[in-house]
C-alpha cells in the first residue's frame, strides 16, 4: 500500500546554507575547486534527496503513531480516528515530499506490521528482510541494465528504527534475533518505545542494560560518525549522548500559542512529544535527519548495498560473475522459480503427511472404541448369565422350602428372571 503527499515546511527554522557564502575570486588567479561545495549544493537542490525510513518491532509499540508524529502534519489518513489506532497488517509505504528552503526530500516511510504475538515467531523476520532485499534487487536490476536511466530511483532502505518494548528489564530474545537478521542488511538504530511508561531511574537503568546486551550479543548498530565541526559538536553532542533514544508518540495534536504540538494527556499531566525534557523524540529526529541523513545514505550505498551486490554476484555457479547482466538475471529468475517449486512441493508433502497422520490416529481411535464396546458387551453378557443363575437358585430355594407361589411354579426360569428385572426398576434393559 502506498500513499503520497507533499509538505512544504519552509520557514521552519532549519538552517539554510548560503550560495554566496564563498565569493568567487578573480577567474585567472584561481583554479576554482573551492567552489565545489556550491556545485554540490546546487546539484542537490536540483535533484533533491531520496531517503527511506523503516519502522520495525513488536506489535502495539507505537510504530505507526511514530511515523505520524515525525512531522507536524497528518501522514496517516486523518479522516478516520479508527484507522490511526488499528494494527498494521501488511507492510505499508507512505511517500512524503518535504520541501524546505528549496531543498526537496523525498521521504518514504515504511511501516511494518508488528510481530511477537504468534505462537511460533521464528520466521517473523522473513517479510521484512525480503522487503529490504527486494529494494536492493530493484536497484541492482536498474543499475545493470544496458540502457539505464541517468538517475536511478532509489528505494533502498536507508534506516531501520527498531522499536524496543519498555519492559524496564532488557532486550527480549526475539529482539536480539531480529536485530541480528537486520544488522548486515540495513542501518539499525534501536529506540525505546512508549518512554512515558518508565520513570527517570527505570529509563536510565533500561538504557544501560540495552546498551550492554547489544554489545554482548554482537549486534552491529549504525555508528554515528564523529564530527570535526565544533558548532555541530556543541549542538548535537548532548543529543547523541541520549542514545539509545527513548521516545513518545501521539496522535493528539494541540495548538498552544500558535504552535502545534503532539501531546499525551494523563490525569497527572501532559507529555509533549517534542519536548526534550519529556522524551528523546527531538534528539532522535535531529540526529537522524539534520545530522546524519547523508551519512546514512552513504553507508547504505557503500556498505549494505555493496554487501548485497557481492552476495548477489556470488550466487549460483562460479562463473556467474562473468555473465552479462540479462543472462544473470534470467538465471536468477530460474533459480528462484526452482526454489519456489521445491518449497511448494515440500509444503504439499508436509500437508499430506499431516493428513495421513490424522487419518491413522482416527483409525486407531475407532478400533480402540470397537474393542471397548466388545469388552462392555462381554461383561454385560456375563452379568446377565450370573443373574439368571441366581434367579434359578432363588426359585429352587423357595420350592425346597415350600414358599414358591403358584405363579412362580408355573413360569419358566427366564420368565421369572425378567419379572425380577422389572421389579428392580428396569435396570437391566435388553
Ligand atoms: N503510552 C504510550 N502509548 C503510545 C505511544 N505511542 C503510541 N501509543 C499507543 O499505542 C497503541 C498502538 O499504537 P500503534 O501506533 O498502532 O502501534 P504499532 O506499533 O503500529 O502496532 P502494530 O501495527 O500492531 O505493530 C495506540 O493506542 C497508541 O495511541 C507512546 O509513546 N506512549
Ligand atoms: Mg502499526
Amino acid at each position: 500500500m502506498t500513499a503520497m503527499m507533499q509538505i512544504d515546511i519552509n520557514g521552519s527554522g532549519l538552517s539554510e546554507k548560503s550560495l554566496n557564502g564563498s565569493k568567487l575570486k578573480d577567474a585567472h588567479s584561481y583554479v576554482g575547486f573551492a567552489n565545489f561545495p556550491n556545485q554540490v549544493f546546487r546539484r542537490a537542490i536540483k535533484n533533491g534527496f531520496e531517503f527511506t525510513l523503516m519502522v520495525v518491532g513488536c506489535s502495539g509499540l507505537g510504530k505507526s503513531t511514530f511515523i505520524n508524529s515525525l512531522f507536524c502534519t497528518e501522514i496517516n489518513d486523518p479522516d478516520t480516528e479508527k484507522r490511526r489506532i488499528s494494527r498494521t497488517v501488511q507492510i505499508e509505504e507512505k511517500i512524503v515530499r518535504l520541501v524546505e528552503n528549496g531543498v526537496t526530500l523525498n521521504l518514504t516511510l515504511v511501516d511494518c506490521p508488528g510481530f511477537g504475538d504468534a505462537v511460533d515467531n521464528s520466521k517473523c523476520w522473513e517479510p521484512i528482510v525480503n522487503y529490504i532485499e527486494k529494494k536492493y534487487l530493484d536497484y541492482f536490476s536498474e543499475e545493470t541494465k544496458i540502457e539505464r536511466a541517468a538517475i536511478i530511483p532509489d528505494k533502498r532502505v536507508h534506516l531501520c528504527l527498531y522499536f524496543i518494548s519498555p519492559t524496564g528489564h532488557g532486550l527480549k530474545q526475539l529482539d536480539i534475533e531480529m536485530m541480528k537478521k537486520l544488522h548486515d542488511r540495513v542501518n539499525v538504530i534501536p529506540v525505546i518505545a512508549k518512554a512515558d511508561t518508565l520513570t527517570v531511574n527505570e529509563l536510565s537503568y533500561f538504557k544501560n542494560q540495552i546498551t550492554k546486551e547489544i554489545e554482548e550479543n554482537g549486534i552491529k548498530l549504525y555508528k554515528f560518525p564523529d564530527t570535526e565541526d565544533e558548532d555541530e559538536k556543541r549542538q548535537f553532542g548532548p543529543l547523541r549522548e541520549r542514545f539509545p533514544f527513548a521516545i513518545v508518540g501521539s496522535n493528539q495534536v494541540r495548538e498552544t500559542n500558535g504552535r502545534r504540538c503532539r501531546v499525551r494527556d494523563y490525569s497527572w499531566g501532559t507529555v509533549e512529544v517534542e519536548n526534550l525534557q519529556h522524551n528523546d523524540f527531538i534528539a532522535l529526529r535531529d540526529t537522524v535527519i539534520r545530522m546524519n541523513l547523508i551519512d546514512l545514505i552513504a553507508v547504505t550505498r557503500s556498505v549494505h548495498y555493496e554487501n548485497f551486490r557481492y552476495r548477489q554476484l556470488n550466487k549460483g555457479p562460479k562463473n556467474a560473475i562473468d555473465r552479462d547482466p540479462f543472462t544473470q538475471l534470467e538465471h536468477e529468475k530460474q533459480v528462484k522459480e526452482k526454489e519456489l517449486e521445491e518449497r511448494k512441493r515440500n509444503m504439499e508433502k508436509v500437508f499430506e503427511d499431516k493428513v495421513m497422520e490424522r487419518e491413522e490416529k482416527l483409525v486407531a481411535r475407532q478400533s480402540e472404541l470397537d474393542e471397548k464396546e466388545k469388552e462392555n458387551r462381554r461383561i454385560l453378557q456375563e452379568r446377565h448369565l450370573t443373574l439368571e443363575q441366581l434367579m434359578g437358585e432363588v426359585v429352587e430355594l423357595r420350592r425346597s422350602t415350600g414358599t414358591v407361589s403358584r405363579q412362580d411354579s408355573r413360569s419358566s426360569p427366564s420368565e421369572k428372571s425378567s419379572r425380577m428385572k422389572k421389579g428392580l426398576g428396569g435396570i437391566f434393559k435388553n
